[in-house]
């Protein structure tokens, strides 16, 4: 019997070599000194998938198995002069750099990125075709800095969005959506689809978080794309009580006026707590609580069609906990498995929507205003 929720992780995903920098490359000229695990070590990651191993969730899901994304995959969504350089930077014996210098990848990482891809295809294709009611896949490295022409911010291929490209183009979706609650700008999807409908992206953020120059409210998309670009910038230090406004008052309405026929959610674990790289201040049923939100609204809207696709998180300590809670949710199960930093960060805040978070919500709202 197969469960409703499939799962990809793949050994390599725990294999993509950060380098020795820490954030920025090592180098003695600048004095930023090598370090063991650069912040986006994938050891994070192997961490979630050996939490949702050893909690016995695995045995709740159904393992789905990755093929690399094939050159025609990834060109639904990027230059093939992007493509063309990551497998010749690839080839080196030291490998290369994703587009802007903070992304490394070791000699073969094309290979690993293009597994990641893959695996966002094959959750959408085993959802699309009712194999699993919805999926998630832990893949690494992540995608959504990735534009069309180059990486970003640790994205070498924007997985999310040549998933949403084989969607429309392999099954003949007409309507895909994204919802990003990674805690960066969801960049990449906006880039690649900002003069269409048939994609409707929406991202919510620490504003002026990481790309620091984009995801503003007025950036709507333009020509037929324009009003399927949501950007729902959030003012740093909010947790699940702004979170939840978000979803409830601008993300939700705008899944119920698109009626996407699948939805792909760039599952960070960035915004909590613990991140090194944000201010926010989700925890472990905070994620929950969104999950159980857009999983309410893709049945509604969606036929339960639902993908999540891992992105950032870099708390090795706290993100298996975030994705046991967003996994568990999914599959409509419950390992009993307590959230061990509970304790710690349970009495800090975040909970209570602020004045200030609430109008930069309320600010929102009038996006949805395009959308049919
Ligand atoms: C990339 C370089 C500095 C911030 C970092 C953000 C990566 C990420 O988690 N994006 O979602
Ligand atoms: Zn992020």
């Amino acid at each position: 019997m197969t469960s409703r929720t499939g799962y990809i992780w793949n050994t390599l995903y725990g294999w993509a070599d950060t380098g020795s920098g820490g954030l920025f490359p090592s180098s003695v000229e600048a004095l930023t000194q090598p370090i063991s695990h650069h912040v986006a070590h994938p050891d994070t990651k192997r961490r979630l998938h050996e939490l949702i191993a050893a909690s016995g969730l695995i045995k709740s899901l159904t393992q789905l198995e990755p093929s690399p994304a094939g050159k025609a995959d990834v060109l639904r969504a990027h230059d093939e002069a992007h493509y063309d350089r990551i497998l010749a930077e690839s080839a080196l014996p030291k490998g290369g750099d994703a587009g802007d210098g903070v992304s490394p990848f070791g000699q073969g990482g094309h290979h690993i990125a293009l597994l990641a891809a893959g695996g966002a295809i094959e959750a959408v294709r085993a959802v699309a075709d009712g194999t699993v009611d919805n999926a998630y896949a832990l893949i690494n490295p992540p995608g959504h800095h990735a534009e069309r022409a180059t990486g970003r911010g640790f994205c070498t291929f924007n997985n999310g969005a040549i998933a949403a490209a084989y969607a429309r183009e392999v099954l003949g979706m007409t309507r895909v959506a994204i919802v990003d609650w990674d805690v960066h700008h969801g960049n990449g999807a906006q880039d690649i689809f900002w003069e269409t409908s048939n994609v409707l992206n929406i991202s919510v953020h620490q504003n002026r978080c990481f790309p620091s120059n984009s995801g503003f409210r007025d950036e709507r998309g333009a020509g037929d794309g324009f009003g399927y670009t949501l950007n729902i910038p959030l003012p740093p230090g909010g947790g699940s009580g702004v979170y939840e406004y978000a979803f409830d008052t601008v993300v939700l309405p705008a899944l119920r006026a698109y009626r996407p026929e699948l939805i792909i959610v760039a599952s960070g674990f960035d915004a909590s707590m613990m991140d090194p790289l944000s201010r926010m201040m989700l925890r472990s049923e905070g994620f929950r609580a969104l999950a159980r939100k857009i999983l309410d609204v893709a049945a509604e809207v969606a036929d339960g069609k639902l993908v999540c696709l891992q992105e950032g998180g870099y708390s090795p300590h706290y993100v298996p906990f975030c994705g046991l809670a967003v996994v568990e949710e999914l599959a409509g199960v419950s390992t009993g498995t307590a959230d061990a930093l509970h304790p710690i960060l349970a009495d800090m805040g975040g909970d209570e929507l602020l004045p200030h978070e609430r109008e930069a919500v309320d600010a929102a709202r009038e996006l949805l205003a395009n959308i049919s």
